[in-house]
């Protein structure tokens, strides 16, 4: 879909587009810093259009129970105020987008942008029916929003070129399971269509 077609009903979700997922950081996502250039495109668009602007970003304490050394699946990364949480500093995220941090609680791992995160909420209250989005990673982070926000009710539509996955095989089936939840992942940039 064309980002021109966004409007004042319509948020645009960036999904932790931060060092730590992008390739030299601690997690890193193959390509990941690909998203960037084409989700400025999609930032400058939403402005154009009057369109709700979020980044939500990982956010874990040094002690967090996703980590290795705590017994859980993955490195550090994304600790609280170091190098590797901040956002890709090519990623223009205007100043009156709204940050939502995730991860935070030292014994809960939560994925999704709308886990124990006021964002439902405030996206209802906005008038919020369609959310566009992209970011890190396809498989992990960005499959559990995009799930969570088809069973909240929105109209979800994943930005297909702006998303990389952790594993190749993972980022495929993620994509299944989001099309087979109704999420649309025909949108694309203009003239290099997927589908
Ligand atoms: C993520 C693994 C661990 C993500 C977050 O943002 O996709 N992946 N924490
Ligand atoms: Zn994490």
């Amino acid at each position: 879909m064309d980002p021109m077609f966004m409007n004042s009903n319509d948020a645009l979700l960036l999904v932790d587009i931060q060092r730590d997922f992008c390739p030299g950081g601690a997690l890193p996502v193959e390509g990941g810093s690909d998203v960037v250039p084409v989700l400025n495109r999609w930032i400058d668009a939403a402005r154009q259009c009057g369109a709700r602007i979020v980044a939500s970003r990982d956010w874990h304490p040094p002690d967090h129970t996703s980590f290795r050394d705590r017994g859980g699946r993955w490195p550090q990364h994304c600790i609280q105020d170091s190098e590797g949480a901040e956002f890709h500093p090519d990623l223009k995220i205007p100043e009156d987008a709204k940050i939502v941090s995730k991860g935070l609680r030292p014994d809960a791992d939560n994925y999704s942008a709308f886990d124990r995160t006021p964002l439902a909420d405030e996206l209802r209250h906005s008038g919020i029916q369609r959310i566009f989005l992209g970011g890190l990673a396809q498989d992990v982070c960005v499959r559990q929003t995009a799930l969570d926000a088809r069973q909240l009710g929105f109209e979800v539509h994943l930005i297909t070129d702006a998303t990389r996955p952790l594993s190749a095989q993972d980022g495929e089936r993620a994509l299944r399971e989001m099309q087979q939840a109704g999420v649309f992942t025909d949108t694309t940039e203009p003239g290099k269509s997927r589908t």
